[in-house]
């Protein structure tokens, strides 16, 4: 029987790469929903709220869902502007799926958490699997807090739910939307309209990020690894490739020479200094070979050619 996949947060930067991956990959049926409106035109699309326990079990009932990727979430920056929308979206939006999860027979669960959870200073500026945390931002506090929710769900109720800490995503798409890593999304479509880009971090804020191809194959190779190869009961640390604004518009500049980036600090700059500059995951490499195939050349290469190209197709204007 065909996988019923439902996607929460589908409209979002993740969620949009997601769908036309799982669909990429055939045999199985996708339900889009987000609390937005179908603005990509998913055929097969549901407007739901993961606050609302009922209008979320409604659409699980109505499409016989056995599988859900819950991508909706508010992020670390606008989570710090509304702290109660983003405890009760990030935790009370997460309850109700796993609620959902246990009296629906949802056969698997993805919870993406993320380096957020992190809140240094470390040595070296380097987070592993088993670093302590004590998050510093509302939204890593949530991440944290639904890791182990997560935990506690699968080993009292049997659900099988698989999580990666995810780094800042990169991709060509100009939907990055309330976090702290947005600038190096942002700065791709200023690059390319004006060459020109005014970043609210700092030039040496180095930070962990993954290019989206690879956090999408991370993400459907961890669902579509064997449960007893998982040791990690939480989520798995996932690196990409580490690097600060300075040295991204450095390799910018080698495909659009005349760009120029100016720096003016926002809150945001708080937020990214609290987190680790390097992520170590050793236990996804082992657990389940995690490998990225995207180095910070390599990254800015293929978004700048998709953007000048014009291939992308879920953007407003930078
Ligand atoms: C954010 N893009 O900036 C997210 C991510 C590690 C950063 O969690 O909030």
């Amino acid at each position: 029987m065909k996988r019923k996949i439902l996607i929460t947060g589908a409209n979002g930067q993740v969620g949009t790469k997601l769908y036309e991956s799982l669909m990429e990959k055939g045999n199985c049926i996708v339900i889009a929903s987000d609390i937005g409106n179908n603005k990509f035109n998913y055929p097969l699309f549901e407007q739901i709220d993961v606050t609302d326990y009922e209008n979320l079990t409604d659409i699980i009932i109505k499409h016989g869902v056995t599988q859900i990727y819950h991508m909706a979430a508010i992020l670390s920056s606008n989570g710090e502007k509304d702290t109660q929308l983003a405890w009760n979206v990030n935790m009370n939006g997460l309850l109700n799926v796993l609620e959902a999860a246990r009296h629906y027979n949802i056969n698997k669960l993805f919870y993406p958490s993320s380096i957020a959870v992190f809140a240094g200073p470390y040595p070296d500026g380097i987070a592993f699997q088993n670093t302590i945390s004590t998050p510093s931002t509302m939204y890593g506090i949530n991440k944290l807090a639904g890791e182990n929710l997560c935990a506690y769900y699968a080993d009292k109720h049997n659900l099988d739910i698989r999580s990666l800490r995810y780094p800042g995503i990169i991709g060509p798409d100009n939907n990055a939307g309330g976090g702290t890593t947005d600038y190096a999304v942002e700065i791709f479509h200023h690059a390319v309209k004006d060459s020109y880009y005014n970043c609210f971090l700092s030039a040496p804020t180095t930070l962990p990020m993954i290019y989206i191809d690879d956090a999408i194959r991370a993400t459907l190779e961890i669902m579509k690894a064997p449960k007893s190869s998982l040791s990690i009961k939480t989520s798995y640390n996932l690196a990409g490739v580490s690097f600060n604004p300075f040295q991204l518009s450095r390799e910018i500049k080698k495909h659009i020479p005349d760009f120029r980036i100016s720096y003016f600090k926002d809150h945001r700059q708080d937020i990214a200094d609290s987190w680790p500059q390097f992520i170590k995951d050793n236990e996804a490499r082992k657990d389940w070979n995690w490998k990225p195939e995207f180095d910070l050349e390599k990254m800015v290469g293929q978004i700048i050619n998709i953007i000048l190209t014009n291939e992308f197709p879920k953007n407003e204007s930078a």
